[in-house]
């Protein structure tokens, strides 16, 4: 019980910290903060939960998806809200990996690893977490190796998110190679 009701307050918080703050009536600032008193006042009244339980779901989330600082709130990455997160720039892994589903490699061969809804494109340090994002979805599962090496030589930014996501903001697809199963494994 307490645990699927700390998963919908950690989904509501997603949802208000990265798509839609005006659900909660919150302002998020240039850089993406909430007002974490008033955020918390939202959740008790919605989910009749304290501000401790509150903290608890924010230090115990698995991926660290919030960051909080002080009265302030913010998630780490997966906006689609024009938010400056006002990190710097970090040189990457030479390689960094991103899960998808085989049936959007055409296009993503076509037009490269585009941002869609999102601020960013998101690319993780590890095949086993890129495994974990891409069966987030229905369908067969896809591997892409990302020669963020060359990409860097060639100008390309990219950010560490507070909870170690890398994010940059297309991938064109020559940097791309689909990884074959036995690699993958
Ligand atoms: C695909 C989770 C067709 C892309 C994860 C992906 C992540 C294309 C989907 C975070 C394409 C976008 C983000 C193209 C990209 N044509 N499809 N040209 N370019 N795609 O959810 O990376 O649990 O916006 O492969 O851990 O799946 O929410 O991005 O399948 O870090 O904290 O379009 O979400 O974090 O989907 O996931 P998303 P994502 P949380």
């Amino acid at each position: 019980m307490r645990v699927s009701r700390d998963v919908q307050i950690s989904k509501f918080m997603s949802l208000v910290l990265r798509h839609a703050p005006e659900e909660a009536g919150l302002v998020l600032d240039d850089n993406g903060w909430a007002d974490f008193d008033q955020l918390c006042r939202v959740i008790e009244t919605r989910f009749h939960a304290p501000k401790p339980d509150v903290e608890r779901i924010v230090a115990e989330n698995p991926k660290k998806r919030f960051t909080l600082e002080g009265n302030r709130i913010r998630a780490a990455q997966g906006h689609s809200v024009a938010i400056d997160l006002d990190l710097s720039p970090s040189a990457p892994p030479d390689v960094l990996y991103h899960g998808t589903k085989l049936e959007f490699l055409g296009p993503i061969f076509e037009q490269g690893l585009k941002s869609q809804s999102r601020q960013h494109v998101h690319l993780s340090k590890d095949i086993a977490t890129a495994r974990i994002v891409a069966a987030r979805r229905k369908g067969a599962d896809a591997i892409l190796a990302v020669d963020s090496a060359t990409m860097a030589k060639d100008g390309t930014l990219f950010f560490l998110s507070e909870n170690g996501v890398w994010l940059t903001s297309h991938v064109p697809s020559r940097y791309l190679k689909q990884l074959t199963e036995q690699e993958v494994s």
